[in-house]
This record gives C-alpha cells, structure tokens and sequence, in this order.
C-alpha cells in the first residue's frame, strides 16, 4: 500500500484531501498539525509537526518514509504576510528547505542500508504554490499561463515564488522527484471568512438570522478572479501527484474568471432576505489585479483533468454551511445563557 504524508493537514485544504484519498486511491494517510490546532480525521493518523522545527520534520520522514508527501503548510494569509513577514519568509520558505533537506537527509540516513542493496528514498513532494506568485498579470497575459513571469505583488506571494523555485532547483540539483502546483483561488464549506465567498455567504447567513442588518458589505467588485471547488482542486493534487513532470510546475485553477459582483449576485440571488450592498473602503485592496484567470492547457495535457462541481452548487453548499454554522453558534449562545 502507498503512503501519503499530508504536511499541513489542519487548514482549509487537508481534510479535503484526506477524504479524497481515502475513498479514491485507498493510500495510508498520515497528516500533520500544529501542536495548539485541534484536528481529527478518521482513518488518518494525525501527528504533531511544526516544519520549523527541522530535527522534527527529519525524524518524522526517516520514520514514516512515505511514497507521496503533499506539502501544505504555510503562513498563508497575505494581510498577514504583511504584518509578519519574518514568520511568512520562515515558515514558507525555511520550513519548505526542511522537508526537502529532510527527504535528503532520509535518503542518506544509513550507508549500510545502501550497501546492501536498499533502493534509494525518492518520494514525490507535491509543492503547493499560488497564483499569487504571478502578482500583477498584464491584460494581454490573461489566462496566465505557467511560463510567465512571477510578479509578486506582497510577501507571501514572493515566499511562494521562492518555494517554486527552490523546489526546481532541488529537483534539478538533487535529482528530487518535485512537482509544483500554482492554485489558484480555491472555494468551499469550511473555509475562513477572510475569503471573499466564505465571507458573503457568512454575511447573508447573519442577514438571514437576524445577526446584522439587510447590508452586505463588499470591497471591489469589478475583479475578476478564477474560482475552483476545493473537492475538483484536490483531485487535480492528487492526479499530478501520480502523473505529474518532476521539476514542473502546474495551474490547478477553472480556467474561467467571474467578477465579485457575479460572484455577489449569484449568492444575495439563493436567499429570500432584501439585502442591499455598500461598498467598505476597509475591503478595498490598494492594489487589484483587473483579471486572474488560469490558463490549465497544461494540467489538461498532464492528467486530463476537468473540473465536476460547477459553481452554482459550491456557493449553495458553502451558504447552506455558514447558515447551519449560524444557527449551531446561535443554539450555543442561548444555551450558555439559560445555564
Ligand atoms: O497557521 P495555522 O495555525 O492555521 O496552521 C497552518 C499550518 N501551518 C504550519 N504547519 C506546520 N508548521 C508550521 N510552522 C506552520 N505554520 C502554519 O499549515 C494550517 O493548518 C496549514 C495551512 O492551511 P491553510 O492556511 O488553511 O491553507 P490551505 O487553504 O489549506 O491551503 C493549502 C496550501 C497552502 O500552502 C497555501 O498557501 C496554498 O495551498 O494556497
């Protein structure tokens, strides 16, 4: 049976990821979280890890020496990339160098193993990178396509683009079998509501409750952005994790850009409230992109992947999410009330 490590598990992205490898591809799963994050999964071991901590990271790989390590750790928010940028350059890149010198060292760990014949440890290391490596992405570069060049605009998209290239260089250096991902905006239930669609859905799940008043307060409206079920994105992970190109990298996004303002409509549209909009300077970024939108010729090509959950369906369960989420903090609130 393959083993899958899964580094950086507690986040958004990994129980998704577990899941899909559990019910499609039947791998052991071991998936690590930080010491003070609370994370459970059936049919996945769950241990500690904190990737700065680089004796830490060696130790677990030359213990577990899985087949397939998807790396997901990161510092990942960009207000905060700005805010700790020391902690964003760490964990992003130092801690990335540790998992791959940790392989390395894996690799190394005992000559009398080699000696006697014992195959050479190279997994594959999935890299995930983001579309905001690309930063500012000229009008005529759209859909963007993997070739062009990193513009990064803010701190965690230039830890990003660092990752990507050590990843390369590593791969090239090292002979290490690396793939990078470059994903772009990926949506769903259970996501944090600094992003846009978990934000909205949130907003109208309060509306609705009678949590705030009938406004919905939004920043631009008029970027486009390339939005993805985060279900279809692991799917993409785990298809270029199996057929991927060691040294490349890929877009993992739709390949379709819709506005905020489509994105607002199709939402404030799934519920009876009258809900009317105004826009927050707060939520307004200095610096927008007019268009994001990925160009996935080459994911395609590699893998044949296509995206199965339309949009529509991902905002209804992501609004239906935040509204159960409501009222289960609602029933809680009153609960603590009356005791
Ligand atoms: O920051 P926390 O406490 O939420 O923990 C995050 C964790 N993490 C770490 N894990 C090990 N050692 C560290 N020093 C460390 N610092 C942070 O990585 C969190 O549980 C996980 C990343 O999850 P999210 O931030 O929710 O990212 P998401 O959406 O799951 O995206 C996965 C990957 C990330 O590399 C993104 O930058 C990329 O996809 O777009």
């Amino acid at each position: 049976m393959k083993k899958a490590l899964i580094i950086g598990a507690a986040g958004f992205v990994g129980s998704y990821l577990i899941d899909h490898i559990l019910e499609n591809r039947g791998w052991s799963v071991t998936a690590t979280k930080m010491e003070q994050e609370r994370f459970r999964h059936d049919g996945a071991e769950i241990v500690d890890l904190d990737i700065l901590d680089r004796e830490a990271v060696a130790e677990l790989l030359d213990r577990q020496r899985p087949d397939y390590i998807f790396h997901l750790a990161a510092q990942s928010s960009v207000a905060l990339s700005w805010k700790n940028p020391d902690l964003t350059v760490d964990v992003n890149i130092k801690g990335t160098i540790h998992v791959l010198d940790g392989v390395r060292r894996a690799d190394c760990m005992d000559i009398r193993e080699k000696e006697a014949g014992v195959p050479p440890y190279k997994p594959r290391i999935l890299l995930v990178g983001s579309c905001e490596e690309y930063g500012y992405v000229r009008p005529e570069e759209v859909p963007v396509r993997e070739e062009t060049a990193a513009r990064p605009g803010n701190v965690y998209a230039a830890t990003k683009a660092c990752q990507n290239m050590i990843g390369k260089i590593y791969a090239d250096a090292y002979g290490m079998d690396v793939v990078s991902i470059r994903s772009f905006p990926h949506v769903g239930p259970n996501q944090l509501p600094v992003f846009v669609v978990a934000d909205f859905c949130r907003q109208v799940a309060e509306i609705e409750a009678g949590l705030r008043e009938p406004v919905m307060r939004v920043g631009n409206l008029s970027a486009r952005r390339d939005f993805t079920d985060v279900r279809d994105v692991v799917r993409a992970y785990v298809l270029l994790m199996e057929q991927g190109q060691t040294g490349e990298t890929y877009n993992v996004g739709s390949g379709e850009a819709v506005s905020i303002a489509e994105l607002l409509e199709k939402i404030v549209s799934m519920s009876c409230a009258q809900i009317q909009v105004a826009v927050d300077p707060a939520r307004l970024r200095p610096v927008d992109v007019p268009v994001i939108e990925a160009d996935i010729t080459k994911l395609r090509a590699c893998c044949g992947w296509r995206k199965e959950i339309c949009l529509e369906t991902t905002l209804k369960e992501t609004l239906d999410y935040w509204r159960e989420k409501t009222a289960a903090e609602g029933r809680e609130e009153r609960g603590s009330r009356k005791n």
